[in-house]
């Protein structure tokens, strides 16, 4: 019978070399890190001053390289040193270094743990109920309901693209029933995993089709996951100025002068409505600009995130006025909507990018590419979501009782800025606030610093991004007084 390892001394020999390469790793790491130390403060190596970290760091490279040039059986199997066993002595995976936590799941994570009754959630942009409840729509519950009360359902693969009906609701409710570019058959749409996977899947396609350079300029300030969806996707992504801190508003000169210096021809990301994590729009006029800017003197080419369509006023065609104002210009833009907060379908994972371009059969050709796009990184989207969505999107009745409750969760939202400002004022709390009954959306982007966010965290049990936004849905009348509270504290602690 053969013996479980044929060649022991192989495995030794693999082992030793495998121990001696991690050692000899880290010990590098330590000297660059140390080397760079040494640049900094101009400490030369032969100093006395040098830390005796290093020195340990630079004797012991040479003595492990002395040892190896020896035997290999001097060096034992036994297991790695406990200094190199913690960093994964053995392992093939022993250089993973730990990722940084993301800054928006990182939150919730926190809040986890935290053991208090009174801890509060105001991280992730999720709507939560009065009652501070995840909320699943009435019209969610019916459609699935008529789902599944139909047998003749199946779970069959869909189509790479997706649920084609699913594709056509989604064009019009973004574009408007009687947009020109459906009518012509000007536009490819795809349902792909929410907002994010439009994204992605969008950006993808335009690494490899795109004739123009590139390059995405995307906002300063802006959904952090924007910032890893481009690059991974092969695009090289920059930024244009978007929000001012003073005067917490829009950098409108700034944006423009960024756009203008941009390549001619680059993509631009906007935000549809209701900017995360800014709360900032711009106005109808500025919007007029900018798209003269982006059409007629830079040739840019528009990418639409829509994430909170109907979300910013209750106003499913309001919310979707910039987009709508670009693509019947004429001109080509990618769209990318999400279902996650206007029909509460987070974790469903629904979503319909939209390329529209000049020629029907080019749209054909961008298809048959964006397919295969899709194809090898999850070869088709999931069926449920989507079913909902064509369920509420197809039926009139259901259509209007969505609109309802899209309004409500709008309105709650509004009243929640209106509350969390009057009990500031009502506290007399230092600073101007307007801000907070001033923008839009989801968020109030309200210019607390990391150390005030930490000490209302440490203190009052809120759990917000280190960026100082706060997700206004997460908050309920009986929250507001000790968010007001959180906030008057921590402005008067670091003021
Ligand atoms: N685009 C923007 C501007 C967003 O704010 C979000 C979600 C998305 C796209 C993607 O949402 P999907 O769920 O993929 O449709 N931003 C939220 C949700 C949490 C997160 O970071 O994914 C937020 O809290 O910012």
């Amino acid at each position: 019978m053969a013996a479980p390892f044929p060649n022991l001394q192989s495995l030794v020999d693999m082992t030793n070399s495998l121990h001696r390469d991690r050692m000899i790793e880290s010990l590098d790491t330590s000297a660059v890190l140390v080397k760079r130390k040494e640049n900094e403060h101009r400490v030369r190596s032969e100093s006395p001053t040098l830390p005796a970290f290093a020195r340990l760091a630079i004797s012991s490279r040479a003595r492990i390289e002395r040892r190896m040039e020896g035997p290999m059986a001097s060096i034992s199997l036994a297991p790695a040193p406990a200094a190199t066993a913690g960093c994964g002595s053995g392992s093939r995976f022993a250089h993973v270094q730990q990722a940084p936590e993301d800054p928006i799941y990182g939150v919730t994570n926190a809040f986890l743990k935290d053991p208090s009754p009174v801890k509060v959630n105001l991280g992730v942009g999720a709507y939560r109920t009065e009652e501070g409840k995840p909320l699943v729509l009435n019209v969610v519950r019916k459609a699935e309901e008529q789902l599944l009360a139909d047998k003749s359902r199946n779970k069959e693969y869909l189509p790479i693209s997706g649920i084609t009906h699913f594709s056509r609701l989604s064009a019009q409710l973004i574009l408007g029933s009687d947009c020109p570019a459906i009518a012509e058959k000007r536009i490819v749409t795809a349902q792909c995993l929410s907002g994010t996977g439009c994204l992605r899947v969008g950006g993808e396609f335009l690494a490899k089709h795109y004739s123009g350079p590139k390059i995405i300029y995307i906002p300063a300030t802006t959904w952090t996951n924007h910032f890893r969806i481009f690059p991974n996707a092969g695009m090289e992504a920059r930024t244009y100025r978007y929000y001012d801190p003073k005067t917490k508003g829009l950098d409108y000169e700034g944006m423009m002068e960024d756009l203008r210096a941009a390549p001619s021809g680059a993509v631009v990301l906007l935000h549809a409505c209701a900017h995360n994590p800014t709360g900032v729009d711009p106005t109808r006029e500025q919007w007029a600009e900018i798209q003269h800017l982006v059409r007629d003197e830079k040739q840019l080419l528009p990418f639409f995130d829509s994430a909170y369509q109907g979300f910013a006023s209750g106003s499913l065609d309001a919310d979707a006025w910039a987009v709508r104002q670009f693509v019947n210009d004429g001109g080509e833009t990618l769209v990318a909507q999400s279902y996650a907060k206007n029909m509460g379908l987070y974790g469903e994972r629904v979503g319909a990018l939209s390329v529209i371009v000049k020629d029907p059969d080019v749209a054909l050709r961008i298809e048959s590419q964006v397919n295969l796009v899709i194809r090898p990184m999850y070869s088709s989207p999931p069926t449920f979501g989507a079913a909902i969505v064509c369920t509420i999107l197809g039926n009139k009745a259901l259509y209007e009782e969505w609109k309802v409750e899209l309004k409500g969760m709008a309105d709650r939202i509004i009243s929640m800025r209106h509350q969390l400002f009057d009990a500031l004022k009502a506290r007399a709390t230092p600073g101007t606030w307007d801000h907070i009954v001033n923008q839009i959306g989801m968020f109030t982007y309200s210019g607390l610093s990391k150390e005030q966010v930490e000490y209302m965290k440490t203190e009052y049990h809120i759990h917000m991004t280190s960026d100082g936004r706060i997700s206004m849905a997460g908050l309920n009348t009986r929250t507001v007084p000790q968010l007001a509270d959180a906030i008057h504290a921590a402005v008067l602690q670091f003021a």
